[in-house]
């Protein structure tokens, strides 16, 4: 079975056939979210390792992410017929943020768990994603953010988020989340969602992950 590093050479090649082909291959044994945690994940986190430390350019990074996005996109599931009755989830990242493979991920497992997704992008303003939800009434609202400057602008918009009426779950994550300062939006009333294994749990049980930064004494 292809590794991650493998993967990412593949990426930095611009070598969308065999990176695909690789894919493919692993998902005839794996599911998506196996797929997104064991190797595509990996590969990027590589990628950006090679980037910090100057062994690829900003140009060899950006084409490794246009592959890797294409893959995702190849690979989503879409269901032939719509089920109106649907739970249906609206997908972003805020303003500002413009990492968004981890945004495509998740719509996918959505998807995957047969959710109406609407996945709007990353760098959305908050207006107009009011105005969306307003009139499309996700059941939840997941966001994602990579960078931990980023906690401000999350916290903005998740309360404008508790402003509506329908009251959506609020779902964070990304790279950031994954950091304890994340802890706060917590007590904004979001649902911390670490990964995508936690992801999964939530959209099969309703049940929110574990604060594993709470202190108990
Ligand atoms: C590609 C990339 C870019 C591309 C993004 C293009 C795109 N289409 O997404 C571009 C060139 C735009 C970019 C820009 C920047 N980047 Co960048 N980028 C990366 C890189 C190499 C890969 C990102 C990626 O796709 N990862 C793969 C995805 C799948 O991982 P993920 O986002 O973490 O998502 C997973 C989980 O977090 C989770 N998840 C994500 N979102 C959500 C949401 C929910 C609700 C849930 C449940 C789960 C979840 O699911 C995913 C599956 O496992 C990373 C390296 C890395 N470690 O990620 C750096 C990285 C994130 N970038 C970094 C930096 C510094 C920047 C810049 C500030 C650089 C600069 N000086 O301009 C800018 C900031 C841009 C901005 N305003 O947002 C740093 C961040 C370091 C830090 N201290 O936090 C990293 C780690 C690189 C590094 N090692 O230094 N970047």
């Amino acid at each position: 079975m292809i590794q991650p590093t493998e993967l990412a050479e593949l990426f930095l090649q611009g070598n969308d056939r065999e990176a695909l082909k690789q894919v493919q291959q692993f998902l005839d044994s794996h599911n998506r979210k196996k797929l997104f945690d064991q190797l595509l994940t990996p590969a990027m986190y590589h990628i950006g390792e090679l980037w910090e430390t100057n062994a690829i350019s900003v140009a060899d990074e950006h084409l490794a992410t246009a592959i890797c996005d294409f893959v995702v996109s190849v690979i989503d599931k879409r269901r032939e017929e719509e089920h109106a009755a649907k739970r249906k989830v609206m997908v972003l990242g805020p303003e500002g943020e413009e990492h968004y493979i981890g945004l495509k991920m998740v719509s996918s497992l959505f998807r995957e768990h047969d959710w109406s997704v609407n996945y709007l992008g990353p760098n959305m303003p908050l207006d107009h994603a009011m105005e969306a939800a307003n009139r499309w009434q996700p059941d939840a609202i997941a966001l994602s953010a990579a960078l931990v400057y980023r906690m401000p602008t999350l916290k903005a918009y998740i309360n404008k988020f508790k402003e509506l009426a329908h009251a959506p779950a609020i779902i964070v994550g990304g790279r950031a989340a994954a950091f304890e300062s994340s802890r706060i939006l917590i007590e904004e009333g979001a649902i911390l969602v670490k990964d995508l294994e936690q992801l999964e749990h939530w959209i099969k049980t309703g049940e929110e992950p574990d604060d594993e930064y709470r202190i108990s004494i």
